[in-house]
């Protein structure tokens, strides 16, 4: 995947309510200075709204890929690109060694950087495996991975605790756990967009309409999956 997203949002919505008056107008500013807050400490980042992306990337992908032809399941975008089932093997192997392994390390307040993740991984790790195997692994390790993360009962402090990524220096928390989501939505648009170009011919002169048939000419997968 491509780097870590910043989420400015929060930010962006904190609007000024103070020339309209209502009874609840001091609750509201009060809210909204407590969001303020919040949003400059995470940056936008707020754990119910990730959950909801990462409990529900599993149901995802179970649909758009279960039974569809191979076709569209071993497409790549060209030599050195991956396919749907390989993005799947891919984000098996984040579930196993990456995100939950990544969380307890900060949170043990470990001073060495985290272990690197093998983005090669997953040829051999699905080797042999069906697709829909691949799909069944990845919602079972998503699921104790979300319980996981929920049980740690993270309180606000804990999202600007920091460790070392062995490339990008110091990271925090609340990045780690953005970075995740983002990654998810990341490999979904890889998916739709590899799927895309399997009927890049096939549409003739619309080509010239959808973009998405020629964003991320073929690069490497060490360039953009990144975790
Ligand atoms: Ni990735």
């Amino acid at each position: 995947m491509g780097e870590a997203g910043r989420c400015a949002a929060g930010l962006a919505s904190v609007v000024d309510y103070s020339e309209t008056l209502s009874p609840l107008h001091g609750d509201l500013e009060k809210h909204e200075d407590e969001r303020r807050n919040v949003s400059m400490k995470s940056e936008g980042f707020n754990l119910q709204e990730a959950v909801a992306i990462l409990e529900r990337t599993p149901a995802t992908l179970n649909e758009l890929l279960t039974g569809l032809p191979d076709t569209w399941i071993r497409a790549t975008e060209g030599e050195n690109t991956w396919s749907p089932y390989d993005v799947i093997g891919h984000l098996i192997h984040g579930e196993r060694t990456d995100w939950i392994p990544r969380v307890r390390h900060i949170m043990a307040g470990q001073t060495w950087p985290f272990q690197a993740f093998d983005r090669m991984a997953q040829f051999q790790e699905s080797e042999r495996k069906s697709l829909s195997e691949l799909l069944a692994t990845f919602a079972e390790l998503r699921q104790e991975n979300v319980a996981t993360l929920l049980a740690m009962n993270l309180a606000e402090a804990d999202y600007g605790r920091t460790a070392m990524h062995p490339e990008l220096g110091e990271v925090t928390l609340a990045q780690l756990l953005a970075t995740w989501v983002v990654h998810d939505l990341d490999h979904v648009g890889q998916i739709a967009r590899t799927m895309a170009k399997v009927y890049s011919a096939a549409v003739g002169p619309w080509t010239a309409y959808l973009s998405i048939l020629s964003d991320r000419e073929s690069k490497t997968p060490t360039a953009k999956n990144k975790s």
